[in-house]
Parts: C-alpha cells; sequence; structure tokens
C-alpha cells in the first residue's frame, strides 16, 4: 500500500511506509497495541499508520534494554563519543528530509523544522566533545595518606518522553548526552508525532548496527499515557526526563519519586519580554514576532506576555500590529510562511475557550482572536490588551496569543515577570548596562533563561535549557547538564597502615 499522497512520498527516504510498526524492542520492529494515524495538521488528513506498543512489547524491549547497558557502560566514554559523531553525521545526511517531516507532521515551518534536526546535530557534536570530558575532581584530604576523589559513573537506562511541539530535538538533548555517560536510552516519543519517532530510531539504530552494537541501547516505543506511566513505575529505569505540561509533569514526578527514582523536568512556560524605554524599538518588534508567533505559539519558549513601558506603549504597539498584519498564514511547507496550523483539532479547540475565557476576564482582543476556517487547525495570531492580574495570564495557552500590559519602573516590571507560576525564560530590552545587571541578579527575573535583547526562544544547545517553579526545576543540553545523567561517588582512599578518623575522632 502507498501513501495517499505523491508529496508523502520522500518519507520512503528516511524509513516511513504507508503503515508502521511504532515500537523498536531488541533490534526487531513491533507494535501489539492499537493502530493510529499520524495526521497532518494543515488537513487533518492520514499521512501514514502506525501501530503502538502494547505492555508485553514494552516488557520484552526493557529486558533486551537491561542487558545492553552491562556492554555499553563498560565501553570507553570517548568511543561511546564515536557512536554519537556517526549519529550526527547520519543526521547531516538526511537533515533535508527529516526537517521536512518535522514541518509535516508537527506543523512547525519548513525552516524550523529543519532548524530543529540541525539542534540535535549540534547536541551530538556537543557530546563528542563532552565524552573526553566526563571528569571528576580530586580533593584534599584531612586525614595523612588519604585521597579524595569523585567518579562518575553510569546509571544505567535513562527514560525520555517527549513532547509534540519538539518531537525531536528534545530526544536529542537528552540521548545525546546519556549515550556518552554510558547510559542506554528509552524513548516515548509524542502520540501525535509517530512518524518523526520512528524516522529518528532508524538512524540511531542503523548505526548502531553497523557497530555491531546491541540496538536495544536505543529501545523505542510508540504509544500513550499507559507506556508513560510503565516507564515512570519502572524501577529499572534511575532517571525519567520528561517534557510537557506542569500537570503532568507533576504526576510523573509523584510516581518516579515514589520509587525514588530521580525526574529531569521541562514543564510549561508563561514567557514575558520586557521592552524598557531606552530599547532598540525594531530589534524589540522582530523579536516579539518570532517569540509569540513562531512555532504558532507552541514552543515552551514562546513569549506569551509583553510588558511594554508606559511612554513607548502606543507607538511600539502601532508597529507590532503592522508586523502581524504582515504575518503569512498557510501550508508550512510552502515558502514565506510564517504561521503554520496548531497541532491537532484539539488545539484548535483549546485557542477557541482560551479566547472565550480571556474576553470574559476583561481582555481586549486588538488582533486576531478567531480560528480560521478551513479543514486544517489555522487560528490567528493574536494580541490581546489585559490586566497583568488577570487569571488567565497565569496559565499557559499553547497557541499564538500575546498578552501586552504596561509598566512604569523598573521594578514593577519585574515583578509582572515573576507573578506566575511559570519560570521558564525572560528576557529585557535596553541598552542601559545597570538594568541588564539588575535583570539577571538575584532582584531580576525568576527565571531559568534571563535574556537580554534577544527574544525568549531559540536558545543555543551550549546552556543549560530549563527553567524554575512550575516549570520543574530540570537543565537539559549544555553546560554541565550531563551530570543529571551519571551518578557521583565521593572515594575517599587510604594508601597508608594507620587509621586517623575524619573531625579527629579518637575511637579506641
Ligand atoms: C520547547 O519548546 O520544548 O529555545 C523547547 C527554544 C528551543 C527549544 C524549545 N531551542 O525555543
Amino acid at each position: 500500500m502507498g501513501f495517499a499522497k505523491k508529496e508523502y512520498e520522500f518519507l520512503s527516504e528516511i524509513g516511513i511506509e504507508a503503515s508502521n510498526p511504532g515500537c523498536f524492542v531488541n533490534g526487531v520492529w513491533k507494535g501489539n497495541g492499537a493502530v493510529v494515524s499520524s495526521l497532518n495538521p494543515s488537513s487533518n488528513q492520514t499521512i501514514a499508520q502506525v501501530s503502538e506498543g502494547s505492555l508485553d512489547d514494552y516488557e520484552e524491549g526493557m529486558q533486551a534494554c537491561s542487558e545492553a547497558t552491562k556492554i555499553w557502560m563498560q565501553i570507553p566514554a570517548p568511543k561511546r563519543g564515536e557512536i554519537v559523531r556517526q549519529i550526527g553525521d547520519a543526521l547531516r545526511g538526511k537533515l533535508q528530509q527529516l526537517g521536512r517531516l518535522v514541518s509535516l507532521e508537527m506543523g512547525k515551518i519548513l525552516p524550523e523544522g529543519i532548524g530543529e534536526v540541525q539542534e540535535i546535530i549540534d547536541m551530538c557534536d556537543f557530546a563528542v566533545g563532552l565524552s573526553r570530558q566526563l571528569n571528576g575532581s580530586i580533593i584534599p584530604s584531612e586525614r595523612p595518606n588519604h585521597m579524595m576523589l569523585e567518579m562518575w559513573n553510569p546509571l544505567g537506562i535513562v527514560g525520555v518522553i517527549t513532547a509534540f511541539n519538539f518531537p525531536c530535538a528534545v530526544l536529542g538533548w537528552n540521548a545525546c548526552l546519556a549515550l556518552v555517560c554510558g547510559n542506554c536510552v528509552v524513548w516515548k516519543g509524542a502520540p501525535t508525532t509517530p512518524l518523526i519517532t520512528i524516522a529518528m530510531t532508524k538512524l540511531v539504530a542503523e548505526v548502531l548496527e553497523k557497530n555491531n552494537l546491541p540496538t536495544a541501547i536505543f529501545t523505542v516505543f510508540c504509544g500513550g499515557s499507559e507506556i508513560g506511566q510503565a516507564i515512570s513505575k519502572d524501577t529499572r529505569i534511575p532517571l525519567v526526563s520528561f517534557t510537557g505540561s506542569s500537570k503532568v509533569g507533576l504526576m510523573v514526578q509523584q510516581t518516579v519519586n515514589q520509587r525514588y527514582g530521580k525526574c529531569l523536568l521541562e514543564l510549561s512556560g508563561n514567557n514575558a519580554i520586557i521592552v524598557m524605554d531606552d530599547a532598540d524599538i525594531q530589534l524589540a518588534v522582530r523579536s516579539v514576532l518570532f517569540a509569540a508567533v513562531g512555532t504558532a505559539g507552541q514552543r515552551c519558549t514562546t513569549c506569551r506576555r509583553l510588558i511594554l513601558h508606559e511612554s513607548i506603549y502606543q507607538s511600539f504597539l502601532e508597529q507590532l500590529l503592522q508586523v502581524y498584519k504582515q504575518v503569512k498564514i498557510g501550508d508550512p511547507l510552502e515558502k514565506g510562511t510564517l504561521l503554520g496550523p496548531l497541532h491537532t483539532a484539539g488545539s484548535r479547540e483549546g485557542f477557541k475557550k482560551g479566547i472565550d475565557i480571556i474576553k470574559s476576564q476583561g481582555g481586549k482582543i486588538l488582533t486576531g482572536g478567531s480560528v480560521i476556517e478551513s479543514e486544517g487547525n489555522f487560528v490567528q495570531p493574536t494580541i490581546v490588551e489585559i490586566s497583568s492580574d488577570a487569571g488567565v495570564v497565569k496559565e499557559e495557552l499553547f497557541a499564538p496569543v500575546l498578552y501586552v500590559m504596561k509598566f512604569k519602573t523598573l521594578k514593577e516590571a519585574i515583578d509582572i515577570n515573576n507573578s506566575v507560576p511559570q519560570g521558564l525564560s525572560s528576557s529585557i530590552f535596553t541598552n542601559k548596562p545597570e538594568i541588564i545587571f539588575k535583570w539577571i541578579g538575584p532582584n531580576g527575573s525568576d527565571c531559568g533563561i534571563v535574556n537580554v535583547n534577544i527574544p525568549t526562544n531559540g536558545a543555543e544547545i551550549g546552556g543549560a535549557f530549563g527553567g524554575e517553579k512550575a516549570t520543574g526545576g530540570g537543565r537539559e543540553a549544555g553546560s554541565d547538564s550531563w551530570k543529571q545523567y551519571m551518578r557521583r561517588a565521593t572515594c575517599t582512599i587510604n594508601y597508608g597502615h594507620e587509621l586517623p578518623l575524619a573531625q579527629g575522632i579518637n575511637f579506641g
């Protein structure tokens, strides 16, 4: 059976067929669970079908994965890095096709789809370098003829549960680090982006096979909450990395903590941009456009609140409304489109309901506010004037809806920035050093990402990515995030023949 449309035929170049088993279990593709359709968000028509994993598939996969840990953690870290380097090269070879699939199945515009795959390639490069730098430290001991050192050892298996909005980059952040650190990976992709999960997995599997390694090092299940819960409960998985809403993240954390497992959470954001009276307005307008409309407002780093100094409020809004009018809405694969559809028909419904709530709480729609009548899940980019105290402003509406509000003093602006439950990303536009340093300091933004003169989204992989409060506290990707994928052993070694005790204790 072929694809329903000719334009889907490129998918065969990355291992996707019209009908696909969705689990990679001990090197075999299978799927004894429900058969689901992957839908094109632009038309809600089926792209291809996938059979998800059953709990039996899960158990079989986990047993093979547990066996594979014994081999993988014995391989020297720089050699593991070499495998990740080969994965990066394989991704480079399929960058265009994979980027196209991300755009087709998730609905983000093509340059963003390709950018997402590039983000994994960057992560591979980063992890390859890191594979020679998983350094511990040597600590001076207070005792004669003693030495203290820190050893970093693999955890074993890292569970990765990812969301639809970054259906493969977030896997990349986690898997690249987990693998060089000596862990096997168990991945459950988003239920609505199974084709990306399968295509990514085929590419990784090919590299493992070519190197005669157990393919269960990378074990993958397409599926929904049943598989997610199995991962959360599974004592064989010491670390579960979860990306999704604060609500579901809390449930995952409670389940994982119940069995003393560790969690790495990337949850909801509610990110603000503050524009000071001295800001470069053009730079700020362009930044707000990308931050609020990019990915149709479906990034966790999307700017949802725009906090404008009262002296520039009116003129800034006029310029922003002008550029909103020029946003081309349409097929995300078409050149020039800036705003594609929302990911699912359900998200479109959520947008509609959100707008009703906004209106009932006194929000004034300055532009947009409606769904667009079509087969797909298109909505208008929306700007709403609203009080920073309105209940709806404290929540994450996963759509291109931007709330604008006014401030007089820097303190007031920072208070508004910090007044929501979430704490992922934030940005200020100013050229004044004293404002910049207040903003990034202890009384400034309370977020994990604190930017100046750039949008809230589009972070590079070199920094640690994540946020505080209801965003979950996790840090992924760059900097020293790798430490979370390993366990630290503090070793004190006595190379003498006496037994001096710490704290000068004399024991008989
Ligand atoms: C997400 O939305 O889950 O900083 C991740 C960014 C991207 C990652 C977003 N590099 O916007």
